[in-house]
């Protein structure tokens, strides 16, 4: 076995090509059975394994700078540069990351976890070198996929224009987690299929040479016709009329065309961009016979791929997706957006139900985010399907083109709140901060699937602006859910306990915790109101007032980044009202990265834990009681 020797990756210089073709065997094995237990992003992985030992093999990391798009498919990686013995613990609680992170290795250079980021990064590296007069190179390994994104596009003009030296390498396996969309997804399937692509570019270019060269008048036209020919037949014509060298269509696990691909693009002065072809899910039979269900997998079987999934209530993701239907059935003006999450969001049933009106635009929410603002404007009723982590995105967008607008948007916001295992770079914690200050948009957050179903009423009904309604990546509590759904008049909040002198603001399954917080206090005698403050915005103001009025402490109770939270907006809300005695407590996230882990374990590291709730509560009344006892003896 060659595989418990490596230690770093310089190791595989020494070996043979067959010794890497047998160490690629390995790595699968190794990824299969790890992943089995552990769950995690398979296919992709299983994808890359050639790719990434050719880089490793021709290049010298971390001199040479190994850049992953995503990072989700850097597992070989991990695996080359001495973290195998640390799969067990691959996206738990303080274990190995499931994204590219430099904490961990000095041959983790740039982490992401975000698409469509890694031609930008290399090209910062790229004329970072330069300006410092390095002479390292610089790789960036982009899927098909994230090529979709805008970002990546944006790179590629300014790459091709600078025209510094690196390597783009394009891992084109035609699949997003989805099958991968778009006239680029279209335009690299043709070179991979037309006969004519496929022919060497070499050979092109030497028989375009014979042409024998013709002075005079009619130089001009035979040059543009050679220019022509050159169209038709040399693959990736795109990428070269952009600045790059192409090389490619190549066998993305044929490790000796690799490795001989890889060394050609070393010897480019300039940026080349190497088409890769893959198969996802390479070499176990599941997952490259559905890659996009493998793509990111819980634990399995490995003989005979079952997925061992928790039993348990549904996800929010499939209320939201089977309601949408239904919505969908009552309303043709619906229409369904999604940047390259249809099966993540739940959207797979309403796209099957209604095809023409389900858009996926590929990795392209700025995109996805103006493209909806225009359907509101012609009448339609468009629903921006997006996770939390992935609107981050489109910030610009949801101000410029859809709230300055007040188009009748509707957002569905997935995943918002802990995420658990995919961690930092996914967490849904900051959309309420960067909404809520927004003018004309409406925000709400359900307590339960039954909520979350009236809420998308609600927004279908609301006809006076953006709406947004977000949900947890948990599943629902399992309450009855109403036959008939009705709109909940906006900016209201629901009292659903009542209590004395104390109160909890809540915001989705925040409730719950809330409300089991209450219930023990109410064993210590201490009796707590639990509010469902289901408007993150506008904010039920009456309530405030009389909370306020009442002489109750508060706290608000959130799953959100504190700063710009739900809480921030009862701070100022009472501080616009002149009301500047209302004891109010904020209970959210801490101004911090929160890292990977279950969301059970993130709550607990940020104290969003029924202890930390009713030790809140006690120090509150521990309080009161020291002002109240102050007041008496000084009055
Ligand atoms: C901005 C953004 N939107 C959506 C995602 C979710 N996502 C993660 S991987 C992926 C597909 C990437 O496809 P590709 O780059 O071809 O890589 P593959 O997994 O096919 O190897 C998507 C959509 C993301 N990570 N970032």
């Amino acid at each position: 076995m060659l595989l418990p020797n490596i230690k770093h990756p310089n190791q595989l210089k020494k070996l043979s090509v067959d010794e890497l073709e047998d160490l690629a065997v390995q790595i699968r094995q190794f990824l299969i059975e790890k992943l089995s237990v552990t769950g995690g992003h398979l296919a992709p992985n299983l994808g890359v394994v050639e790719l990434t030992l050719a880089l490793h093999y021709c290049f010298d990391s971390p001199r040479d700078k190994m850049i992953f798009d995503v990072g989700h498919q850097a597992y070989v990686h991990k695996i080359l540069t001495g973290r195998m013995d640390k799969f067990d613990t691959l996206r738990k609680y303080k274990g190995l990351c499931g994204f590219v992170k430099r904490a961990e290795s000095e041959h983790d250079v740039w982490e992401a976890g975000h698409s469509s980021t890694s031609l930008s990064a290399a090209m910062g590296m790229a004329m970072a070198r330069d300006l410092k007069g390095d002479n390292n190179r610089v790789i960036a390994l982009i899927g098909d996929g994230a090529l979709t994104g805008g970002m990546a596009f944006e790179a590629l003009n300014h790459i091709g224009h600078e025209r510094k030296k690196l390597m783009v390498i394009l891992n084109d396996n035609e699949m997003s987690i989805a099958p991968n969309v778009g006239a680029m997804h279209n335009y690299l399937s043709k070179i991979r299929s037309d006969r004519y692509y496929l022919r060497a570019k070499d050979e092109v270019e030497m028989l375009l040479k014979k042409i024998p060269a013709i002075g005079g008048k009619l130089a001009k036209t035979a040059e543009k016709m050679k220019d022509s020919l050159k169209y038709m037949m040399v693959p990736g014509v795109l990428f070269e009329e952009l600045g790059f060298t192409y090389l490619g269509p190549v066998d993305g696990h044929d490790l000796s065309k690799l490795i001989d691909t890889l060394q050609q693009a070393d010897n480019v002065d300039g940026p080349v961009l190497i088409h890769a072809v893959t198969t996802k899910g390479k070499g176990y039979r599941p997952a490259e016979s559905d890659s996009h269900k493998w793509h990111g997998i819980t634990p399995y079987k490995i003989e005979s791929g079952q997925v061992l999934k928790a039993v348990g209530n549904p996800m929010y993701t499939e209320v939201f997706g089977q309601t949408l239907v239904e919505l969908g059935e009552q309303d043709e003006r619906i229409v369904a957006v999604t940047p390259a999450m249809p099966g993540g969001s739940g959207l797979i049933p309403f796209g099957k139900k209604f095809p023409d009106r389900m858009i996926d635009v590929g990795i392209a929410e700025q995109h996805a985010a103006t493209l909806c603002a225009a359907l509101a404007m012609e009448g339609l009723k468009p629903v921006f399907a997006v996770y939390s982590t992935f609107m981050q995105r489109a910030y610009d967008q949801i101000v410029h083109d859809i709230c300055r607008h007040n188009a009748n948007v509707m957002f569905a916001i997935d995943r918002a709140g802990f995420v658990g295992a995919d961690g930092e770079t996914h967490q849904g914690v900051y959309d309420v901060a960067f909404m809520r200050h927004i003018p004309n948009i409406v925000i709400m957050m359900p307590k339960d699937e039954n909520e979350l179903r009236h809420m998308m009423k609600t927004a279908l009904d609301y006809n006076d602006g953006p709406i947004a309604y977000r949900y947890p990546r948990n599943n629902v509590r399992g309450v009855p859910l109403d036959p008939e759904l009705k709109p909940i008049p906006i900016g209201t909040w629901e009292t659903v306990r009542r209590g004395e002198g104390y109160a909890i603001l809540a915001a989705g399954p925040m409730v719950q915790l809330a409300e089991e917080a209450a219930d023990l206090l109410k064993r210590e005698g201490i009796s707590v109101e639990v509010v469902n403050a289901r408007f993150l915005k506008p904010l039920d103001g009456d309530m405030l007032k009389k909370l306020a009025a009442s002489g109750t402490s508060m706290i608000v109770l959130e799953e959100v980044s504190q700063a710009g939270s739900l809480g921030s907006s009862v701070l100022e809300y009472f501080a616009e009202q002149g009301i500047h005695d209302a004891v109010v407590s904020l209970m959210g996230i801490e101004d911090r990265f929160i890292e990977h882990g279950s969301i059970q374990e993130q709550r607990e590291e940020v104290g969003l834990t029924l202890e930390a709730v009713c030790n809140e509560i006690r120090s509150l009344k521990t309080a009161r009681t020291a002002t109240l006892g102050k007041r008496s003896f000084t009055s």
